[in-house]
């Protein structure tokens, strides 16, 4: 037992020291210099599935960003507590990811006229839709007061956190109608792993 908890707090400080940096530092390469240049080739034959990201644990290179993501929260422990919670929370950042097809179509549109309706289409039928369930479904937990499964910080929250980042793209003010959702960024965003994160990244466009 004792042998087993020593491996998983080396892995897990090797997560943090090295593994979640670098996972960064490849992204950050990738979004900074343009896709085409001779680096990104060269890293893109490293790739298993030729794109990124990757990440790299005790030499093995694990693909898919979900993957990545549910293998961190695994490790970490914010994945729930019981196999309906892990459903829950899979089921909430899946709901979350729904929007990455609308949210890029609208960033990447070249025409203003189409760019226009997508983004109305966005801001006004499919976030609202969603945040105002995920408003009503954090209520249900500790009447909104804590995270949206359980007791404690899950993937579930990151993901909201994280894309609420996204949302705000278009309007900064994204969670001005959902006093809890509201609530529960400041909470993330304060979540000391979290802040000391996003006081140090890099900036990027993305
Ligand atoms: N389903 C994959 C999609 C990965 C993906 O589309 N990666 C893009 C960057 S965001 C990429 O590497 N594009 C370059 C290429 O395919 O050559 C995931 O979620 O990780």
């Amino acid at each position: 037992m004792a042998v087993v908890s020593a491996i998983k707090e080396e892995l897990l400080s090797d997560l943090t020291e090295n593994l979640v940096p670098k996972l960064f530092s490849h992204l950050e390469k990738y979004l900074i210099k343009n896709n085409g240049a001779e680096g990104w080739l060269r890293r893109k034959f490293d790739a298993p599935l030729g794109q990124l990201p990757y990440l790299e644990v005790k030499g093995k290179k694990l693909p898919q960003s979900q993957a990545i993501s549910r293998f961190l929260a695994h490790e970490f422990g914010l994945f729930g507590k019981s196999k309906v919670e892990t459903a829950t929370i899979d089921a909430m950042t899946e709901a979350l990811r729904d929007l990455e097809k609308p949210l890029t179509d609208w960033y990447h549109a070249k025409d203003e006229t189409k760019k226009a309706e997508l983004k109305k289409e966005l801001y006004e039928q499919k976030a609202p839709t969603l945040l105002k369930i995920l408003e009503k479904q954090l209520s249900l937990n500790n009447e909104g007061s804590g995270w949206f499964v359980g007791e404690s910080i899950t993937l579930a929250d990151i993901s909201f956190f994280d894309w609420v980042g996204w949302l705000t793209f278009g309007n900064p003010d994204v969670l001005a109608d959902y006093p809890k959702l509201k609530g529960l960024h400041g909470r993330v965003k304060a979540y000391e792993p979290i802040a000391a994160w996003l006081a140090k990244r890099p900036e990027t466009e993305f």
